[in-house]
Order: structure tokens, then sequence, then C-alpha cells
């Protein structure tokens, strides 16, 4: 492979941009041959973390109690913790994936540096902050869900009702400014694996 197998991990708020831009990432580098592959929360909170009940009818809602996830503390510790073993496992096969999740808290985030670093070697994980200011998302708000969350509807919502711990020395930190394009951010990340040797 022309690649070294590594995890392009995206952190941020709801609405920060973290799927567009790994989107955008993930054509940028399938163009260039590589070899890789994209989760956000649209496939893994619908498939690994969904609640189960539906494939197992027999066990009622305990099934969906036990393994599906939501957002309270233990539930994000969780949701995060599988994706890390899949991207561990997807990066130690030689493959670039790329994980777009908000992972609001630093020791999960942390954790998953540990079980890639441990399958892999050191460098093998990048901390992308996509450090877009809570107000631009709350103008944004795609889903209206910043608009429900302060109006009570959500609870645990990251940035109103819920922290956001930002890293504290990211490999990549994208800092918004005005007219930036998710396709900037994009270059900017493709440019920073080049530097590090992944491809
Ligand atoms: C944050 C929430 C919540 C709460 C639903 N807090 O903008 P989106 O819609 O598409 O991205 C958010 C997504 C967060 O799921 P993750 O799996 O990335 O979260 S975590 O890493 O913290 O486990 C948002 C929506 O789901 N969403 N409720 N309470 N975001």
């Amino acid at each position: 492979l022309a690649q070294r197998g590594t995890v392009v991990w995206f952190t941020g708020l709801s609405g920060c941009g973290k799927s567009t831009i790994a989107n955008e990432l993930d054509r940028l580098l399938i163009a260039r041959g590589a070899a890789s592959t994209l989760l956000d929360g649209d496939n893994v909170r619908h498939g690994l973390c969904a609640p189960p009940s539906g494939l197992a009818p027999e066990h009622g809602d305990e099934f969906a109690e036990r393994f599906g996830l939501g957002f309270s503390p233990v539930d994000r510790e969780e949701n995060i913790r599988r994706i890390g073993a899949v991207s561990a496992l997807m990066s130690s096969a030689g493959l670039i994936t790329l994980a777009a999740f908000v992972s609001p808290y630093r020791r999960d985030r942390d954790r998953v540096r540990q079980m890639v670093e441990a399958a892999g070697q050191t460098g093998d994980f990048l901390e992308v902050f996509v450090d877009t200011p809570l107000e631009i998302c709350k103008q944004r708000d795609p889903k209206g869900l910043y608009k429900k969350a302060i109006a009570g509807e959500i609870p645990h919502f990251t940035g109103i009702s819920d922290p956001y711990e930002a890293p504290k020395s990211p490999e990549i930190h994208l800092r918004w400014r005005e007219g930036m394009t998710p396709a900037d951010a994009a270059e900017e990340i493709l440019q920073a694996m080049v530097d590090r040797g992944v491809f």
C-alpha cells in the first residue's frame, strides 16, 4: 500500500462541519488512489451503536435498553469506545480511517488515541479539532437541534446543556474563519497528512 494506516479523528460541536469536511477529505484521498473509509454519526449511530431490538424482537425492549446508545456521558463513552475499536482495527489493516463524532470528552478521545497507537504505532492518530464557534453552529442549526436544545427539549446537548472539552494539543487545529470552505479545510488536512508521511 502507498499509505500508512491512520485514524483521522474529527472532534467538534454539532454543526461545526466535521462530517462535511471528512466527506470532502475522503473524496480527495480516494481521487489520489488512497484507501480511505469514513465513519460518522449518520452511519454508526444507525448501525453499530443503534438499538438492535428490531433484529431480535424476542428480547423486547431489554435489548434496546442495554445495547442501544444515547447521549448520556456513559452512552457517549461507549459510543466512542466502539468507534475507537473499529477505527483501530481498520487502521491496523492499512486503511485511512476518517472518524467524525462530537466526542466531547477529552478522556474518551485520549483512550481512542491509546487504542489506535497500541494497534499500530505512535503518529497513527491525528486529532483534528474543527474549531467553529458555538455562535456560528447555532446560526447554522441545519437540523434545528440547537433550537430544540435551547428550548429544553433535548437533554445533554453539547454546548447547551452538556460540556465540550476542547483538545489541548490536536495535531490539526482548524480555526473557523469567514469564507472558509469545507474544501479549504480538507486541503489543509491533506497537506498535513502528506507532511507527516501518511502517504
Ligand atoms: C450532541 C446530539 C445530541 C446531543 C442528538 N448532543 O449535528 P448532528 O446532530 O448530525 O451531530 C450530532 C450527533 C452527535 O452524535 P455523535 O455520535 O457524534 O456524538 S458523541 O460523539 O458525543 O457520542 C447531532 C445529534 O447527533 N445529537 N442528540 N444530546 N449531539
